[in-house]
């Protein structure tokens, strides 16, 4: 590429003050990337509190004609239901077909040498299930949260494909970068194969729609030779929040529906410290969107306190995606480096410090 064109998406709470720290850090960068332009984009549900549209077509029509990808923030979604009003960040996901969720969840380790305690990527189902009901109709609510999820079973497998094949890449690729080779030799799934993906469902009770989910993956998994390396385990999602918080090492991969991805992966943030941590690209074949995994914040919104590191990790993990890997390790070793040495960091990780300091450190170093 020539020239790398990123729209910006904060939308609402915290997202606006976060979201410009990735920008600055992408800036930062320099020399390992191509020049990067900027497009800004409006969503949310503040913008729909104005306007009466929380997802604009132009904002929409601009990722798809004029982004080579994207960052978005976070949006403020009420928890009752407003006439007129969706999620923008679930339209967006099903609008481009943004089908897996990519959440590596990852620990630093207190120095470079010693093996992370927890490394592993929640895959989440991005553009089904519960979450993304075609018709917000509570009387039918259910119905067609199961119905859409069974329909689109041939899509689950798609996603499921796609999902194990970027699972693979950035578990590698996570692996390289914290030289965390020491965890894989003493994980007890080493032995038998070199990744370990988790499915995570509930089909004892919803045989038809977790069963379904659950089939899907095995079927690919059975189908293609090159995953035969790839050890395949299952777990009812109740118990998988359980073990992951009684032995965490064990999880590489899991691999969830929409609502169990979207709640294990907050589950797995209280692990690292903070759900100001966790990064997320939303990834379809032919776009990428990168998306800090935690919310608008309302709690913390306007004191400059936000942690901008899920941002700006999510902008190092978009970068890795497009296989700018060079300038992504640049942003993930400075933030690595800022968290190690502890003095710099925003109240979620028991620090004093204000966003913009923390900002400006990662960016001195990368
Ligand atoms: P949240 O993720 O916004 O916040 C949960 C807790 O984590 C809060 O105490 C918050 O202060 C803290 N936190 C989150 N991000 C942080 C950061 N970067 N630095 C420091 N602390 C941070 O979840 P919530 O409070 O349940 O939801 C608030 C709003 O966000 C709701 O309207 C919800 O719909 C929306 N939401 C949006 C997304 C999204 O944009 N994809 C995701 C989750 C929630
Ligand atoms: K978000
Ligand atoms: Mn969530």
């Amino acid at each position: 590429r020539k020239s790398l064109t990123i729209g910006l998406i904060p939308a609402d709470g915290i997202g606006r003050e976060v979201l410009p720290a990735a920008r600055t850090a992408l800036e930062a960068v320099g020399s390992d990337i191509p020049p990067l332009k900027f497009v800004d984009l409006l969503a949310g549900f503040e913008l729909f509190t104005r306007t009466g549209t929380a997802l604009p077509d132009e904002t929409v029509e601009s990722l798809q004609n004029e982004c080579d990808c994207a960052l978005f923030g976070s949006v403020s979604s009420p928890s009752r239901k407003v006439a007129g009003y969706s999620s923008p960040i679930v339209g967006l996901r099903k609008k481009l077909d943004l089908y897996a969720n990519i959440r590596p969840v990852l620990s630093v380790a207190p120095t470079p040498d010693e093996p992370a305690k927890v490394d592993m990527i929640v895959v989440r189902e991005n553009t089904e299930c519960l979450v993304s009901r075609a018709i917000p109709n509570p009387a039918t609510l259910i119905y067609t949260g199961f119905l859409s999820s069974s329909i689109l079973s041939k899509k689950s497998k798609k996603s499921q494909k796609r999902a194990k094949k970027l699972g693979q890449r950035v578990s590698l690729q996570n692996m390289l970068h914290h030289e965390s080779a020491a965890w894989h030799s003493n994980s007890p799934f080493n032995v038998l194969a070199k990744w370990h993906l988790t499915i995570i469902h509930k089909s004892n009770v919803l045989s038809v729609t977790d069963g379904l989910f659950r089939e899907s993956v095995r079927a690919v998994h059975a189908k293609e030779p090159k995953y035969q390396d790839i050890s395949v385990a299952e777990q009812l999602v109740d118990s998988a929040v359980y073990r992951l918080f009684r032995e965490p090492e064990i999880y590489d991969v899991m691999v969830a529906p929409n609502l169990y991805g979207d709640i294990l992966s907050d589950a797995a943030a209280a692990l690292v410290g903070s759900l100001g941590v966790v990064p997320s690209v939303n990834s379809g074949d032919n776009f990428v969107m990168g998306e800090p995994v935690h919310g608008s914040a309302p709690d913390i919104v306007g004191q400059n306190i936000a942690n901008p590191i899920a941002s700006i990790r999510s902008a190092a993990l978009m970068l890795r995606h497009l296989g700018y890997a060079k300038g992504a390790d640049r942003i993930d070793a400075a933030v690595d480096s800022v968290i190690r040495e502890g003095t710099l960091l925003t109240p979620d990780l028991g620090g004093k410090s204000k966003t913009s300091e923390v900002v400006d450190a990662i960016v001195k170093r990368i």
